[in-house]
């Protein structure tokens, strides 16, 4: 407990209070809270000495308010504030982290228009109601507006596809830069996170000022936040937060560990070095006063007598504990993925043609593509019925014929090839809204839910589950059903999804599209400790989504599993009739 915790709860009380119109007591409570800010001595130091007594020598601190930190160190909480914010259920937090609006304003907001949320507020500005008010005006009106835009963009975390493309090629800069010699992205960042709070980033330099100068003058930003001999934070013109740290050459290793986290596996490593008489910090490894180990990572991990962790594994998740058993998995590696299972095209809601895909998939190295349009259900993106279906596939069998007679094949794969596949609806009841005996002509049949997302729990897994049922289903394709930051997964019970998967052979998809990634790690541990086969699709609505698979593949990692647990590190040869076997 800081005194700041403390000092912020007073003034909420107090400004609870003043909203509640209860007469004097705000005053003293603020008055509280300026006092313990003010404080050179912890609260909770004072209160362990001379207890409550003690409190009461804090300016304008009397007994009631002595008797509230007491309560709040013993347990906590303070009832009255609890209470309070159930009484007045005003996002005071929320409402104040916009630039320019005060704890008053937030009670004058909340008595004129009983304004309680950033929604209520944006709303209520948007219909010029707060210009009205006594010392607001339009211009206060139009300042709201910014913020709230502001907050919205800068509070939340950031999707890591939408960031990575901009690190990985800050990263490159630095490290070709003549004074830099090492660059790395550290943080959730390493871990390939699926959202990302703050980018991380450190370098070895002989010339530290030299370099942060640099570096501001690749990132465009909007702020720097801080800027020192070795470090210097900014916030991008994009909204996001990168830290710079220059870390010294020889301990680069035990930095790096250090910094790269997450945070939970930090604690459990040192914990367990710890037991074995170490002292492990972002300085290095230390027995005693002597440095055991921080040039490298690798060095740290197996100074403690574990195998190398990838930074995927690092969320305490027991990769330690497999690590020092010998049991970490061998994940699936970036350059293992040989197809892409999933692609949409220009017949319907895909911007490019089937043969601008294939071109683009095989000059990433794809050996396939499966072509997988939207279906009948799916009429405002023109989804296909069987005839379309049919039509598609002769247009396919074409562009493969072509690909087959060009010398040295397609963009350098010789094999390349385009299967005949479809994004299936699964209808309300489980049934599949194309027929049967055209399923059977198809390559890969996805199967997915796209409509009527809020049914109970147990309808929706028999509804997938029927679905996954259908011998002609191979890939259950986003199998939640989760948009990050817009859409809740729907309501199904993953363990009998994925026992289902399991005894009808259906494969699982982790849809690798920046903010689906679906499924997530760790419904992945689950499938691969169930022995269920998993395939990684881009889910390509364009030529350049194709690369996403590298996202997905960075979740599989997370989710432990091997390139054996994925159906697309096989071969061509492979694929048709893995699927048909189901
Ligand atoms: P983020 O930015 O929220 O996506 O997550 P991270 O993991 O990048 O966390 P961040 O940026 O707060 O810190 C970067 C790394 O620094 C973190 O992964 C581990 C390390 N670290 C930060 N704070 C602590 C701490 O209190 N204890 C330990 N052991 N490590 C920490
Ligand atoms: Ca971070
Ligand atoms: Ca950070
Ligand atoms: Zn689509």
């Amino acid at each position: 407990m800081s005194n700041k915790d403390l000092a912020s709860i007073f003034s909420k009380i107090a400004l609870y209070l003043e909203i509640d119109d209860v007469p004097f007591k705000p005053q003293a409570y603020e008055r509280v809270a300026g006092a313990i800010e003010a404080l050179q001595e912890s609260v909770e130091g004072i209160y362990k000495r001379e207890g409550v007594k003690g409190l009461e020598g804090i300016p304008g601190v009397g007994r009631g308010i002595a008797e509230r930190i007491e309560e709040y160190i013993k347990t906590g909480k303070i009832k009255e504030y609890e209470g309070l914010r159930e009484k007045i259920p005003v996002d005071i937090e929320e409402l104040t982290r916009i630039e320019g609006i005060g704890p008053k304003m937030v009670r004058d907001l909340y008595k004129h228009l009983k304004i309680k949320t950033l929604g209520d507020l944006e709303k209520a500005a948007r219909a010029g109601k707060i210009r009205g008010l006594p010392h607001f005006g339009e211009k206060t009106e139009q300042n709201i507006l910014q913020g709230i835009e502001f907050v919205r963009r800068s509070k939340g975390r950031w999707l890591l596809g939408t960031i990575y493309p901009f690190v990985e090629d800050l990263v490159g800069k630095l490290e070709d830069s003549p004074f830099i010699t090492r660059a790395v992205a550290a943080g959730s960042f390493r871990r390939m996170k699926e959202t990302i709070g703050d980018v991380d980033i450190l370098i070895t330099t002989k010339k530290p000022e030299k370099a942060i100068e640099y570096f501001l003058s690749l990132v465009p930003y909007e702020k720097i936040w801080g800027k020192g001999a070795t470090k210097v934070s900014v916030r991008t013109t994009e909204g996001f937060d990168i830290d710079m740290r220059v870390l010294p050459q020889e301990i680069f290793g035990a930095g790096l560990q250090y910094f790269t986290g997450s945070k939970e596996h930090n604690v459990r490593l040192r914990t367990y070095a710890a037991s074995k008489g170490y002292k492990l910090s972002e300085y290095g490894l230390f027995r005693g006063k002597k440095l055991v180990a921080c040039k490298t990572e690798e060095e740290v991990y197996r100074a403690l007598g574990m195998a190398y962790i990838d930074p995927e594994l690092r969320e305490d998740q027991g990769e330690i504990e497999a690590a020092l058993e010998g049991k970490l998995p061998k994940v699936i590696s970036y350059d293992s993925v040989k197809g892409d299972l999933q692609v949409q095209t220009d017949w319907t809601d895909g911007k490019h043609s089937i043969e601008t895909m294939a071109r683009e998939a095989s000059k990433l190295g794809r050996e396939y593509i499966a072509i997988t349009d939207h279906t009948r259900d799916l009429a405002m993106v023109g989804g296909m019925d069987e005839k379309k279906l049919l039509r598609q596939m002769a247009e396919i069998d074409k562009i493969n014929a072509r690909l087959l007679r060009q010398e040295g094949g397609y963009g350098g794969q010789a094999k390349f090839r385009i299967l005949k596949g479809a994004e299936v609806n699964i209808r309300k009841d489980g049934t599949l809204d194309i027929a049967d005996e055209t399923l059977a002509k198809l390559d890969v049949v996805g199967i997915s839910v796209h409509s009527n997302f809020k049914m109970t729990k147990k309808d929706m897994t028999a509804r997938i589950v029927r679905a996954m049922r259908n011998p002609h289903a191979d890939i259950l394709f986003h199998p939640t059903g989760r948009l990050i930051h817009k859409r809740e997964p729907y309501e199904i019970a993953m363990d009998e999804i994925i026992n289902e998967a399991k005894n009808t052979g259906t494969v699982l998809e982790i849809n690798a599209f920046p903010d689906r990634l679906d499924l997530q790690d760790s419904n992945i541990k689950k499938a691969v400790v169930a022995g269920c086969r998993m395939a990684i699709d881009s889910d390509a609505h364009a030529a350049n989504h194709l690369e996403y698979v590298k996202y997905g593949i960075a979740q599989a990692r997370r989710g432990w599993a091997e390139a054996e647990d994925i159906i697309n590190t096989y071969p061509l040869d492979k694929i048709p009739s893995f699927l048909k076997s189901k």
